[in-house]
Parts: C-alpha cells; sequence; structure tokens
C-alpha cells in the first residue's frame, strides 16, 4: 500500500520541484545553431503555472504503486502538452495575449514564428517520451498512453475545443454547446492527467471508470472556476490579462448562470468528484482535496 499523503499545498509543492526537474533534463539545451528554438521551449515550459496536471498524473499513480521515475515522464509529457497549448492559444491569431504566468508570452519574448515552433517541438517531444521504454517496461501500456493523450489533445479533444472557442466569438452558445466545449479544449487533457495513474499501474476498469468520472466534473469545476477567475479574479495572482471572454462578447459558465450559480455548481460538482473516489478509500485522499483546491484557487 502506498504511504499516506502530506498536506495538499506540500504535496503541490513537491510536484512543482520534481516536475521542474524533469521537465528541466528532458527539455534539450543545445549549444546549437538552432538553440533559440530549446531556449523557447524552456521559457514555455519552465516558467511557473500551478502544474495541476502533473500532479493528477502523480496521484493517480501513486494509487496503484506505480514507479514514480515513469509516472514523472508521464506528468512531464501532460505538461509539455499543456505548455504548448498555452503558447499558441497566446498568439495574435488566437488570444493575442501578452502575459502568461506573470511574464511575456512566448511570442513576445521571442517571435511568432519561434512561439509556433516551440509549441510544435512540445508536442512532438511529449510522445517521444511517452513511447520511450524509460516511461513504461510494457510496450502495450506505452501504446495506451500515447492514445489517450492523442484522443484528449487532438481534433475530438482540446484542439477541437479550441476550435469550438474560436466559433463562440461570433456564434451564440447555450449552455450545452459551452459544457460540450470546455470538456474537450480543457476537461480532456485533465481527464487525460487523472487517468494516466490507471493506465500505468494497469487499474481495472472500475478504477478507472471511477477515476475518469471523478476527472469529468474535476474538469468543468475548474473550468467554471477559471471562467469565475475571469471576472473575479486579481490579475497580479491570476498572471494573465482578465475580462477578455466579456471584452470579446463570448458566452461562459459565469455569463450564462451568473456569478452566484457558477459559483455553486462549481462546489457542487467537486463534491460530487470527490464521491467518484469513494472506491479508493483513504489513497484518494489528495486527489479529493484536489477538487476543493480546483474550486477555490486564485490562480
Ligand atoms: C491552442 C491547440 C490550442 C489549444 C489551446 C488549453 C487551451 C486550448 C487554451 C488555454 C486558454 C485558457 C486560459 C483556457 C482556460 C483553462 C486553462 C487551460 C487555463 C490554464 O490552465 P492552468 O490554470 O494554468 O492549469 P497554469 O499556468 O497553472 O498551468
Amino acid at each position: 500500500m502506498p504511504s499516506l499523503p502530506k498536506t495538499l499545498t506540500a504535496a503541490m509543492a513537491d510536484t512543482v520541484e520534481q516536475v521542474e526537474a524533469a521537465i528541466d533534463v528532458l527539455l534539450p539545451r543545445a549549444d546549437l545553431v538552432e538553440a533559440r528554438l530549446f531556449d523557447a521551449m524552456r521559457y514555455g515550459c519552465l516558467g511557473g503555472g500551478k502544474r495541476l496536471r502533473p500532479f493528477l498524473v502523480m496521484e493517480s499513480a501513486r494509487m496503484f504503486g506505480v514507479n514514480p521515475a515513469c509516472a514523472l515522464r508521464a506528468a512531464a509529457a501532460v505538461e509539455f502538452i499543456h505548455c504548448y497549448s498555452l503558447i499558441h492559444d497566446d498568439l495574435p491569431a488566437m488570444d493575442d495575449s501578452e502575459l502568461r504566468r506573470g511574464r511575456k508570452t512566448v511570442h513576445v519574448q521571442f517571435d511568432e514564428a519561434t512561439a509556433i515552433l516551440a509549441g510544435d517541438g512540445l508536442l512532438t517531444q511529449a510522445f517521444e517520451i511517452l513511447a520511450d521504454p524509460e516511461t513504461h517496461e510494457d510496450p502495450q501500456v506505452r501504446c495506451k498512453l500515447v492514445a489517450a493523450l492523442a484522443k484528449a489533445a487532438g481534433p475530438r479533444g482540446m484542439v477541437g475545443g479550441q476550435m469550438l472557442d474560436l466559433i463562440a466569438e461570433t456564434t451564440s452558445f447555450d449552455i450545452g454547446a459551452i459544457t460540450r466545449l470546455q470538456r474537450m479544449k480543457t476537461g480532456d487533457m485533465i481527464a487525460f492527467s487523472a487517468c494516466a495513474g490507471a493506465i500505468l499501474g494497469r487499474a481495472g476498469a472500475p478504477q478507472h471508470h471511477a477515476l475518469q468520472a471523478y476527472a469529468h466534473d474535476l474538469g468543468l469545476a475548474f473550468q467554471i472556476a477559471d471562467d469565475l477567475l475571469d471576472v473575479e479574479g486579481v490579475q497580479d495572482e491570476v498572471g494573465k490579462p482578465l475580462g477578455r471572454d466579456d471584452v470579446a462578447g463570448k458566452a461562459t459558465f459565469v455569463s450564462i448562470l451568473g456569478v452566484e450559480r457558477a459559483r455553486d455548481q462549481a462546489r457542487r460538482l467537486a463534491n460530487q468528484a470527490a464521491m467518484h473516489l469513494d472506491i479508493f478509500g483513504e489513497r484518494a485522499e489528495m486527489l479529493r482535496q484536489v477538487a476543493q483546491f480546483v474550486v477555490e484557487r486564485r490562480s
């Protein structure tokens, strides 16, 4: 039985440290003509962030007794994809944002073409990491990880969600359409992260389904909290420009439900997420606490 976790804050801080060390090793620091690309990848990946998705990978892996060094590789791969999505989302053709994680965005710090390539580099290297035998000795497990991450990050997941997000600027979406958009854009990557430990640990279907149900509710709660931060957050804490959805005239959970109902709904979803973890008993305590953290966070 894996050892019981510490408090959530300490455990998340540990993950930030471990994941950043792993990213530092995995990302090339090349003394080559194309070094600018590697510098931009490092800048986009190592400049802060809560590392929520890596934390979900590490915690779900811990529940199934997975070797932490292997889990850390999967956690870094997820963060690579997440950072690529942020770099591309900030580009002038998308959100046109100059601030991310409290620093200049990659295209401002470097240039647009380098930012596109840095995102592409992180996206592709993520799959190289998962396909490496160091991530898991069983090729079937590696294939499952690669396929599941590709599905979560691809056209039926995050990329498709981003397309819907762009369409939402000129089309009025109802609550069902917004829910689908957000499930694809952010929920599917959160779901992959929570299920990665079950894949690495070759867990049975009931465990896998429980984590999927947890992640489904967690992803929606996360997104509603994100919409609330866009309306009520403090820019210096959030680390990115706020109020953009309103200016763009985009429908969000908050614009449709209002602040109070949105907050209630986020809390309800967080409680529901935690209940899906009952089958894991005490082992899932950190994941339960993450559900609360996600709705109460200030960044
Ligand atoms: C460009 C292919 C492509 C996809 C972009 C994820 C995404 C799709 C865009 C990010 C834009 C955004 C602000 C989405 C809202 C939810 C979200 C993903 C917030 C950022 O994630 P956090 O809060 O960020 O986990 P940190 O900085 O803590 O990693």
